[in-house]
Formats: structure tokens, sequence, C-alpha cells
């Protein structure tokens, strides 16, 4: 089938609007009409050619919701006209790591989802008889895509595409970040460094665990508003701190953050987010992800000293069981996303949605088919 998409035809080149061809599923996948995507910091990433796996050309967009229009054979868990969100990470619930229990990094499909390749190494999509490939095993930027049925959350009819999308990835990721990976507890004190759609989320899950302390740290002051209908506390901009920040924030939270979070992509900032940890038992979570080739440092003397360095992939979460319940969060109103969602576009204005993400004047841009 025809289908309209905005095409990554090149690294650094903005996508092109145009039709692109279909293939119908195959055993095991799911055709889905996408309703609506949000614009993520990682599509950018991997459009801007920094992504050591970024594939040319291809569909891109990871945050997307949907309807199921078609499913190939042997699809048990979903049948036309389910209300579906696309999984990056998806869950298998039969692979070593999804039954350890101990990790949401489901390995099921994870080498040919990194090739930009259905499961069985081919792409559904295709212009002039050339291959496109898929991204993120979601590729939500055409109006329909076809996507392994362990990669799809299967959710309420009643909650609204535009708003649910989001919850592929920013609102799950930060959210997820608090509650699973570092397991922020009552009382504790928060550092966020980088309040875009993934800090800000971080700072309403570090609210919903009934942190004390949320500070929210950024070079855009113009953060500093929303972040406080979120949660924060108290806002640090780095410019306008004299001297060293790390110092500046250990005497802010009176010896330490018991929980940071690093939500931009730098490695310097990351190496700041471990090192503001209180002594004995401060954990700091990586969430941004840093170009290619990039790696980070600190004195070893910083874990030796009872300082934890962790990392989380979609907050951590196992999204065929997590994100339907995320959905009833916001349906039942304990979680925000409407206001992070600043901007909503037509398909044809996407490269406009990426300009308002880089310049920081979007949070969340969302497009809606
Ligand atoms: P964004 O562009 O919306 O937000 C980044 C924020 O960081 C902005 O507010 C910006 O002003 C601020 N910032 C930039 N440099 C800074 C500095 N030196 N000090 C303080 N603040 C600074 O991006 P986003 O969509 O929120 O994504 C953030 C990161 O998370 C990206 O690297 C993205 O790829 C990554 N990400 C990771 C996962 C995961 O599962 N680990 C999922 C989604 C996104
Ligand atoms: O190796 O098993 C694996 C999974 C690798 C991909 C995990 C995604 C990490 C976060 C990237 C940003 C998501 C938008
Ligand atoms: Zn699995």
């Amino acid at each position: 089938m025809d289908v309209r998409a905005a095409i990554a035809v090149e690294a650094g080149k903005p996508l092109v609007i145009d039709t692109v061809q279909l293939e119908g599923p195959k055993a095991g996948e799911v055709l889905v009409e996408v309703k609506a995507t949000g614009i993520c910091h990682t599509d950018y990433f991997t459009l801007s050619g920094a992504d050591p796996e970024g594939l040319f050309p291809a569909i891109l967009g990871h945050e997307g919701a949907g309807v199921v229009v078609d499913v190939g054979p042997n699809v048990t868990s979903l049948k036309k006209g389910d209300h579906v969100i696309p999984l990056y990470t998806p869950e298998c619930r039969q692979c070593e790591y999804c039954l350890s229990q101990k990790t949401n990094l489901c390995q099921a499909i994870r080498v040919t989802q990194g090739q930009g390749l259905m499961p069985d190494g081919s792409s559904r999509f295709s212009m002039g008889g050339k291959k496109v490939h898929h991204y993120m095993g979601t590729s939500t930027f055409a109006n329909f895509t076809v996507v392994p049925e362990i990669a799809l959350a299967k959710v309420r009819e009643d909650a609204p595409f535009d708003k649910i999308c989001y919850i592929g990835c920013g609102v799950t990721t930060g959210i997820g970040a608090v509650i699973n990976t570092a397991r922020v507890e009552p009382g504790a004190n928060v550092v966020v460094f980088g309040l875009g759609g993934i800090g800000l989320n971080v700072i309403q899950g570090a609210r919903l665990a009934g942190a004390d302390m949320i500070i929210g740290v950024d070079i855009n002051p113009g953060r500093k508003a929303i972040a406080e209908k979120f949660g924060m506390t108290h806002f640090v901009n780095p410019k306008e701190v004299e001297g060293d920040l790390v110092p500046y924030l250990v005497n802010l939270t009176k010896g330490g953050a018991d929980y940071s979070f690093e939500c931009i992509g730098n490695t310097t900032v990351m190496r700041q987010a471990l090192e503001c940890c209180h002594k004995g038992w401060g954990v700091s979570v990586i969430i941004g992800v840093a170009g290619a080739g990039q790696e980070i440092s600190t004195r070893p003397f910083q874990l030796v000293t009872g300082r934890v360095w962790k990392g989380t992939a979609f907050g951590g979460a196992r999204g065929r069981t997590d994100v339907p319940k995320i959905v009833d969060w916001y349906m039942d109103g304990k979680i925000n996303i409407d206001d992070l969602i600043t901007h909503t576009m037509p398909l044809q204005d996407i490269n406009k949605g990426f300009d308002l993400m880089k310049s920081g004047s979007s949070i969340r841009g969302v497009v809606v088919y």
C-alpha cells in the first residue's frame, strides 16, 4: 500500500515528505494506522548523524499511538481495532532477559531491530523499489507502519492518541527512571540535569515518589516555570553559578543528592551528575544518549566512596505490562501530559517541529495524522 511518510534520506538533511510503499504484515507482525507521534531528541540525534547505529534512508519516529488495521499469521494478542502504542523496547516474555525479571531489555528481536529490519531480516518499507529502513522497530513518522506483535502495548480506547503517544517514550522514560531504575523513596533529595521532554517527566516522577527537594538544572531559564508546575522546588542555571557547579549543588542539598538524573546526553554533565551525589549512597542515573565515540570519566574514588552510577533505557519499563498502566495514570489525572505537549502539527510541518525542539521553544511537538 502507499503511505505518507517523513523520510530520513541522509544524515544532516531535513526529512522529505513523500509517498512510500508498505508491505502488509508477515507472521507475528501487525499493521498499525499511526494517529499521532511525538518528536523526541533521539530522532534528531539519529537524523543528525551522531547516532553510531543510524541507517539511511529510514522512516524515523518512535513515540507513536494508533489503531491496529490488520494482523499477520500467528498474532494472538491483538486484533483489528485495538488501540496500541509501539514499543522500541519490546517485551516477548520468553527470552532469557525477559524471564530474568532483572531488566527490561528484551533481546528477542534486538539484532534485526538494530539493522533497521523486521525480525525476518527484511524491510516492509520501500520507495521506487529500493529498501527503506525501519527505525527502532517502530517507524512512526508514517501514517501506517508494521510492527512486531511483541513491540505493541494494547491500551484503553478512550485515551487520546495525540497525548498518549508521548507515553511511547518521554513520559515512560522519565517517570520510569525514577520509579523503576532509581527507586526514589519519599523524602529524598533529587537533582535533575536537563529540563526537556525527558527531564520534566523525571521531575513529575520525583514528585509522585514523594521526593522532598527536587532541584532542576538547565541552561535555558525558560524551563523554570514549567518545571515548577511539575514539582521542581529549586532551579539552578549553571551559567549563573559562580565557581564550580558540583560544590554548589552539594551545598544546596546539604551533603549531596540522594539521586541525580542526566537528561541531556552531555558527558561533562554526566560527571557532574555523579559527583554531586551524596557520599556513601548517592545514585546517579544516566538517561541522555551521548554522541558516537564519546566516553564518561570520573575518579574511581567517587565510586569507592559509595556513589553509584547507573543507566536506564525506556525507564526500565516492560512495555506491554507497564505502558497500559501509565495510560491509566494519565486518564485518572495522576500524571500531567497535556502541559508538556506545546506544539501539534501535520506531518507536512515535521521539520518545523525539529526546529522548535532544537531552538528550545518546544517541550514536545506532536505530529497528528
Ligand atoms: P530536550 O532537547 O527536550 O532537552 C534537553 C534539555 O537539556 C534542554 O532543556 C536543554 O536546555 C538542556 N541542556 C542542554 N545542555 C545543557 C547543559 N550543559 N546543562 C544543563 N542543561 C542543558 O531532550 P529530551 O527529549 O528531553 O532528551 C534528553 C536526552 O535523553 C537525549 O539525549 C535523548 O536522546 C535521551 N533519551 C534517552 C532515553 C532512554 O531511554 N535512555 C529515552 C529518550 C530520550
Ligand atoms: O541493546 O538491548 C539493547 C537495547 C538498546 C536500545 C535501548 C534504547 C536506549 C535508549 C535510546 C533512546 C530511546 C529513544
Ligand atoms: Zn524478551
